[in-house]
């Protein structure tokens, strides 16, 4: 076909799909079909997706202003997408993607190869920022009507490479790095953001005192979208990102007198302001910049809605009719103080109105009880950077406290404790109180850690609103964890009931009669397999190790925290392995043990625990008495798309923290959904896991929440624990050798010395011994290999309760209400 035929706009559309490709190559790309390499297929093709998406979006949109529904804005610091062509493609419910599939295949190409050009855009850090993702996800499934907002992060998290020493070193990778073909930037949708300078009050003619924030510097934000496709539905929403940009990019009479680099100082730094993400996940560094990140997201979010609103016609008064706010966490808590700030001071509506107002539009998301975790900023940092805002807060606190005194007359202590304003030390504010006040629904993630927020970190808060605090257990993207991510499983489950399940997990339990039918068990396991081979030859690429694809695949993949005990997991490994080299475990079932994840890059514990993990694997795996028993492997730069690959191939899955500090977990969700066994403590999801799949088809183990707190308050010695497990003492003793780090003996000792110390707060080994016996059970039911399959399928036809179609209704009943617009 001469590329001059070619209609003047090619849709991509089933029938279509090679004209769709060609004309993208010839008239975007400017490629012959001849000359174009695997990365001129893929922008092709992202373009022909991105342009048939942006058809349903603006449809989406026309019918949201004009049915006149309620957004919900989902703000959050933190999105982690993953890849987009393959979920944008398999979101036609046309088979577009098999005749994509075909169409490449007959230009030499293979699809899952070509999707693989794609960076992942990785602008977050790990359970908060992809829960955010599969919430969008659900969103535009089940046809609401929403927006995420957030921020453009230049770089995103960084990349994580191992040292020939075995330690983590960060390297900045830009996602932006080739031309990003799923974002569209909308230079005409940008807003003024403000900081610095100082309040006047004046008074208006009714002698009402009114406030101006002056002389401030002042930052563009620009939006950048990505379109949110649900899955079969008409639904596109975005994913609204924002960039800063200077007022005056270039100054000219500083350029015209020589200054160059004054010149353009201005724009650097409004483009510093989005440069980066920060990479804790869990310690608030109480960095400035961060600040300013978390002000500008909200403050051009904000602008935005009211914009909107107000081009729809709507009288502000109507606010909370049209818009609910979500914050994901305290990251955005500022949102409720700006949108105080535009009600009063720019809108003119009295301060109590305003409030209700306020309240009734936000609601809140606690992700984390970790006391370290919860988000303080200085007074004076405020002071300095958002005046107004402070004042405000000030404002908000009088009135509360004022209540609290009223209902407790003369309880100054309750005061304190319930203060904005933490008066111990220098002062800061509380941004977790911030937002319990400023929103009329707080929610936990998980049933276990609702309740502990409520009795523990928001306990005062409980006591006096209880019907504020509710939960919504997490729930994952069916989508992308097994549509996706598992082809095979999916097929099979299609071939037995229709593709209904995509939309709807709970239609899996119709499935359970599977369980009895060996064809049924027996093509599972084929599956399984065949996953557990492809991940053997990602982990040979990786690390170059040859792994057995019979053996069982272990897999702890999370960020890198103590409390998530990736040492216990470490030491048990140890154990195994001087079983083995001292024969003392003759029929031991070969494992492969799958860890990764990464640790932030101040957290130096958590770089510990890493680099010994690879010391670890090193001496275990090059040891030739142990063969095919035992391979430790560390997978570098986990990301999204190496869980894809690696929750479709796991066995075992690991789910270990102290009982009551994972405030939920959702890898545990997405290893159960892909036919993982659990062994896990009761902390999280975990629990409601167990209610799911039933008690006899899970490993638990270790102290409950409340037997961790009565441990802790006896006083926790780890030697007395050692002392009485004569394998774990040998393996202590091991470590302290340095038979794994003659290198560096520090390397191994400064790890014991943590886990032997006296209180330690994570009570690591205090778990070991019921852990082993777990782990034991999990050997014997594996040398049953079929009855191990059964087990696997009950997992995964027992997850409908955690899609994330199920929490996103659960939030829109309960907390938004709003109703799908389709
Ligand atoms: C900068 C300080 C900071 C940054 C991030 C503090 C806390 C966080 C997050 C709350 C950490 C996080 O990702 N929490 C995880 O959220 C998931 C989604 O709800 C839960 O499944 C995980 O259990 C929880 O650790």
């Amino acid at each position: 076909m001469s590329t001059s035929s070619l209609p003047s706009s090619i849709t991509l559309r089933p029938g279509a799909v090679r004209d769709a490709i060609v004309d993208r190559l010839v008239r975007s790309l400017g490629k012959s079909v001849a000359g174009a390499t695997r990365r001129d297929f893929y922008d092709a093709l992202a373009i022909a997706v991105r342009e048939a998406l942006a058809e349903r979006w603006i449809a989406t949109r026309t019918r949201v202003t004009q049915a006149h529904v309620k957004r919900i804005c989902y703000l959050s610091m933190e999105f982690l997408l993953g890849r987009s062509l393959i979920n944008a493609l398999s979101s036609f419910d046309d088979g577009l993607i098999d005749e994509v599939r075909e169409t490449l295949l007959s230009f030499g190409h293979n699809l899952e190869e070509i999707a693989a050009e794609e960076e992942d855009p990785g602008l977050g850090n790990g359970g908060l920022g992809r829960l955010a993702a599969c919430f969008l996800d659900s969103l535009a499934t089940l046809g609401y009507a929403a927006t995420g907002y957030g921020i453009r992060y230049d770089y995103g998290i960084f990349m994580q490479v191992i040292g020939d020493d075995g330690a983590q070193r960060e390297v900045a990778s830009s996602w932006l790095g080739m031309h990003n073909f799923w974002e569209s930037g909308r230079g005409g949708i940008r807003y003024l953001v403000r900081f610095g300078g100082h309040c006047k009050s004046t008074r208006d003619d009714k002698g009402r005192v009114q406030y101006e924030w002056v002389d401030t510097h002042d930052v563009w934000a620009v939006a950048y979208d990505l379109l949110i496709p649900g899955n079969r539905s008409p639904t596109v929403n975005h994913l609204r990102l924002w960039s800063g940009r200077a007022v005056t990019p270039f100054k000219i009479e500083e350029f015209n007198h020589g200054n160059y680099a004054a010149a353009v100082a201005d724009q650097i730094d409004a483009k510093n302001l989005t440069r980066v993400l920060y990479p804790d996940d869990s310690t608030p560094q109480g960095k400035e910049l961060r600040l300013r990140q978390q002000y500008f997201c909200v403050s051009a979010s904000l602008q935005d809605m009211l914009a909107q609103h107000l081009a729809d016609g709507r009288g502000i008064d109507e606010l909370e009719r049209a818009f609910a706010i979500q914050l994901n966490d305290t990251h955005p808590a500022l949102a409720i103080v700006e949108l105080m700030r535009l009600l009063v001071d720019d809108y003119h509506i009295g301060w109590s109105g305003a409030w209700q107002m306020t309240r009734r539009i936000c609601g809140y998301t606690n992700h984390t009880l970790l006391p370290e975790a919860l988000e303080t900023w200085p007074v004076a940092m405020f002071e300095r950077l958002l005046p107004r805002h402070l004042q405000i807060i000030y404002q908000i606190n009088r009135d509360f406290l004022e209540a609290v005194s009223a209902k407790y007359p003369s309880d100054m202590d309750r005061r304190r404790r319930m203060s904005l304003i933490a008066e111990d030390g220098d002062r800061r504010v509380r941004m977790a109180y911030l937002s319990v006040i400023g929103s009329h629904k707080i929610n936990g993630v998980a049933k276990l850690h609702s309740r502990l927020m409520r009795e523990t970190i928001f306990a005062d808060f409980a006591e006096l609103w209880p019907d504020r605090f509710t939960n919504v257990t997490n729930g994952i993207a069916v989508r992308r964890w097994l549509k996706q991510a598992n082809p095979g499983f999916a097929q099979l489950i299609t071939e037995k009931l229709g593709s209904a399940w995509e939309n709807d997990l709970e239609d899996l339990e119709r499935l359970k009669w599977a369980v009895d039918d060996p064809e049924f068990r027996q093509r599972f396991r084929a599956i399984k397999l065949e996953n557990k081979k492809r991940l053997a030859k990602t982990i040979e690429l990786l690390l170059n190790q040859k792994v057995n694809p019979e053996a069982l695949f272990d897999v702890q993949v999370k960020r890198i925290h103590e409390y998530k005990r990736q040492l216990l997991n470490l030491m048990y490994v140890i154990v195994r392995y001087l079983r083995i080299i001292n024969n003392e475990a003759p029929d031991a079932v070969p494992r492969v043990v799958i860890i990764a994840g990464k640790a932030a890059p101040g957290y130096w514990m958590a770089k510990s625990v890493i680099k010994l993990v690879n010391n670890v694997a090193r001496v275990i795996n090059s040891d030739p008495r142990v063969g095919d028993k035992l391979k430790l492997c560390f997978l570098p730069d986990y990301d999204v798309s190496l869980a894809q690959e690696i929750m479709p191939a796991a066995d075992l899955s690991q789910q270990i923290s102290t009982a009551g500090m994972e405030a939920s977990g959702t890898g545990n969700m997405k290893l159960s959904l892909n036919g993982a066994l659990t062994i896990g403590t009761l902390d999280g999801a975990n629990i409601e896991i167990r209610d799911a799949v039933g008690e006899e088809h899970i490993f638990i183990f270790g102290m409950t929440a409340e037997q961790v707190t009565q441990r802790r308050a006896q006083g926790y010695s780890p030697a007395h624990v050692v002392e009485n497990n004569p394998e774990l003492k040998r393996a202590i003793e091991t470590l302290d050798s340095g038979l794994f780090t003659p290198d560096n003996l520090a390397d191994s000792t400064t790890v014991v010395d943590r886990l032997m110390s006296d209180g330690e707060h994570f009570l690591v080994l205090a778990d070991f011994d019921s852990y082993a016996a777990a782990q034991d059970r999990v050997d014997a039911l594996f040398r049953d290999q079929d009855e191990w399959g059964r087990q696997a399928i009950i997992n995964a036809l027992s997850m409908g309760p955690f899609s994330s179609d199920r929490s996103i209704r659960e939030y829109a009943d309960n907390i938004w209400g709003i109703k799908p617009v389709i």
